[in-house]
């Protein structure tokens, strides 16, 4: 994307209403939702997150355009899916204690449940012990860890060292995601999987239930 579009320009502002409009266009106009999606969505976070970063924006700014893609995401759901309707399983989900983020967490729950998985969604800001009465409640086949900051990456670790400690694990299979966490990191705090984006998170709970 060289020049900034109108869609991402609008995300940036956090001028809902009028995200919600263009993205219907878009859609109306024929371009798939995958593409606005990643193009002009994830692309304006991505530059939202430099912004703040650099200082050039501020925190309820940014809350706007967080506001903003929740709506925008909301209008595509229905052209995501992929259809899916008896259940392949059930995945409990929710970003770690600590971390408030939650985008990109209920894009992950976006495309589990259009892939025919029951989700469990947590939130955000879920202690160890949440997570493990949750596991032990709905009995699921995976647990799903979200965390946007390096310093909530000790956090998967210890819901991770918790749910060992708890007798919970056997039969589940902790997924974990995230900008700052990679497949090393999941090897090294005893996850059993990584996945870089909501698309390749369902095609993994699929494989691991496979
Ligand atoms: Co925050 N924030 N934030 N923020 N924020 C980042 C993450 C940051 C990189 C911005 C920056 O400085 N450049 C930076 C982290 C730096 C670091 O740790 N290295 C940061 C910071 C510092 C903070 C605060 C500390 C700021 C402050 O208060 N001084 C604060 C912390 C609050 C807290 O959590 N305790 C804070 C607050 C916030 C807001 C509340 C204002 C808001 C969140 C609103 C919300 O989520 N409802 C916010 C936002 C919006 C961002 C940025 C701009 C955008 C995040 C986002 O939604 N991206 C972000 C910068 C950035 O990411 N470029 C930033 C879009 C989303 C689709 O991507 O979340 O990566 P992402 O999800 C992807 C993958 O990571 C993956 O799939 C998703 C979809 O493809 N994925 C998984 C995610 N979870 C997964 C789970 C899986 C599998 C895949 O399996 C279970």
């Amino acid at each position: 994307m060289s020049e900034i579009s109108k869609i991402t320009q609008t995300l940036m502002e956090g001028d809902d209403q009028t995200l919600i409009a263009l993205v219907n266009e878009a859609l109306a106009a024929g371009r798939a939702a995958q593409e606005i999606l990643n193009d002009e969505l994830i692309a304006g976070m991505d530059l939202v997150g430099e912004k703040m970063g650099s200082g050039e924006m501020f925190i309820p700014e940014v809350l706007m355009s967080a506001r903003a893609m929740g709506a925008a995401v909301e209008v595509l759901k229905p052209h995501l899916g992929e259809g899916e309707s008896s259940s392949a399983g059930t995945i409990v989900i929710g970003t770690v204690k600590g971390d408030l983020h939650d985008i990109g967490k209920n894009l992950v729950v976006m495309m589990l449940e259009s892939a025919g998985f029951e989700v469990v969604d947590l939130g955000v800001d879920v202690e160890p012990e949440i997570f493990i009465e949750a596991i032990k409640k709905n009995q699921p086949e995976i647990l799903g860890l979200s965390a946007l900051l390096t310093t909530t990456m000790p956090m998967l670790k210890k819901t991770v060292e918790a749910i060992d400690a708890s007798g919970v694990r056997e039969n589940l299979k902790i997924l974990i995601g995230g900008a700052p966490v990679n497949q090393a990191f999941a090897d090294e705090i005893g996850a059993d999987g990584y996945a870089p984006d909501a698309g390749s998170a369902s095609k993994m709970a699929k494989a691991i239930i496979a």
